[in-house]
């Protein structure tokens, strides 16, 4: 082997190459006193210890919990600038879509990404990106939609393409130029749309930038209407679909997400209990994003509700500028706990397995079995209890991404 980890005194991972549900998401093994082997950056064994298997690496995880890495399935990494001065706005009692309104928010974002160079923007998310292996993320996802042209969206996309071939964390892009109508066309929605749909879609696809395209159907943005078109129109072309809903207001994004087979509705923290229920028929994985609620002091997703339900939950940081400027994904662990009432076992699904399924790499990554990439978290933690306890400073300890050891 490469490296063995040996003496693991608790290993934890769900199993399986698809997202689990309902009371599944609760299946997670777990085993102590254990052995991983890693080959050519794949896992080649898991177990119990075996002294007959020999590493040219070893690592003694006498203490430690072991557990895949952790997957963002929802981030908006490349950006330029920060919204700092939004602070004091919203203490004042300013809300998110009041500062968007004012050409704040989003918006102000977008000014500061078309004036960022690409390699200012690839600079600044490796520095990010760096920060984010070392917190536990191993697979992240990472949408464009602070262009809202179609010269700066490929700048964005084309950083995540980059950035990819630097082999820090594996980057699913997302293209989302239906993030915001962009101020030349704030009288003029129905051309933004135009232009999304035939020109900034077919060249994304043209350059193969990104595999999802996603879209924020909210009330002052885009309808559940527009967003059927964009979506519709994405998926003629091969793109795989998501959609924000349910952030702010209900508005039909669960029901939306559900009528056009998207693979993931994200936010729903207004979800509707009829959105939820079609959500579960049709297999769409809820992306819940309880550092956003924290952040905007939004009430929280219902996770238990779509955990009974029969909804596949997964939790990521959205991380952004804006209502989330947070990549540590130990946050909204803890939060998924203490705020949604998952369990440990659930939680740790939600942010694995199901995190996997709902950018599509869920038989590549998301649990530790034979075959699956060696993307694996030691944390500084007994047992898989501590690490949604215990908050506010990194719990990781080491983490090997696509077999090799980088902290
Ligand atoms: O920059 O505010 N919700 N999009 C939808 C965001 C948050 C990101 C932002
Ligand atoms: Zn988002």
């Amino acid at each position: 082997m490469d490296i063995v980890l040996k003496n693991i005194k608790q290993l934890a991972t769900p199993k399986g190459t698809t997202f689990k549900r309902g009371v599944e998401q609760k299946d997670v093994t777990i085993l102590e006193n254990a052995m991983i082997g890693i080959k050519d950056g794949k896992i080649a064994y898991v177990g119990k210890m075996d002294l007959s298997i020999q590493g040219k690496q070893v690592i003694d995880c006498t203490d430690n919990l072991v557990t895949p890495g952790l997957v963002d399935a929802h981030t908006h990494l490349v950006f330029g600038g920060w919204r700092q001065n939004e602070l004091e706005l919203k203490l004042n009692g300013a809300s998110y879509l009041d500062i968007l309104k004012s050409g704040g928010g989003i918006l102000s974002t977008v000014n500061q990404t078309i004036k960022a160079s690409e390699d200012e923007l690839l600079d600044k998310s490796k520095s990010l990106l760096k920060q984010m292996l070392a917190h536990g993320t191993t697979t992240c996802e990472a949408k464009s939609g602070y262009g809202l042209n179609l010269e700066t969206e490929l700048k964005q996309l084309n950083v995540v393409k980059k950035l990819n071939e630097l082999n820090i964390i594996d980057i699913v892009p997302t293209f989302m130029g239906a993030h915001a109508v962009p101020k030349e066309y704030k009288e003029n929605k129905e051309a933004y749309i135009d232009l999304v749909i035939n020109t900034m879609l077919p060249e994304v696809s043209k350059q193969k930038l990104a595999m999802f395209c996603d879209a924020f159907c909210e009330d002052g943005i885009f309808s559940p209407d527009d967003t059927e078109k964009i979506l519709s129109a994405a998926k003629k072309l091969g793109f795989e679909t998501k959609l924000h809903g349910d952030e702010i207001v209900s508005y039909k994004g669960a029901e939306t997400a559900a009528k056009l087979g998207c693979i993931s509705a994200e936010h729903l923290i207004e979800a509707s209990d009829d959105g939820i229920k079609q959500m579960a028929a049709k297999n769409v994985i809820a992306v819940l994003l309880p550092a956003t609620s924290f952040y905007l002091d939004k009430g929280f997703a219902r996770a238990r509700f779509m955990i009974d339900n029969n909804v596949p939950v997964a939790i990521a940081t959205d991380f952004n500028p804006g209502s989330s400027p947070n990549f540590n994904m130990q946050f909204p662990m803890n939060l998924a706990c203490l705020k949604y009432k998952l369990t440990p076992k659930e939680a740790l699904t939600a942010v694995t397995l199901n995190a996997a399924a709902a950018i599509k790499k869920s038989n590549e990554v998301g649990s530790i079995e034979l075959g699956k990439k060696a993307d694996i978290i030691i944390w500084n933690a007994p047992d898989l209890n501590f690490i949604f306890y215990k908050y506010g400073n990194n719990l990781v300890s080491k983490v090997i991404k696509n077999g090799v050891l980088k902290k």
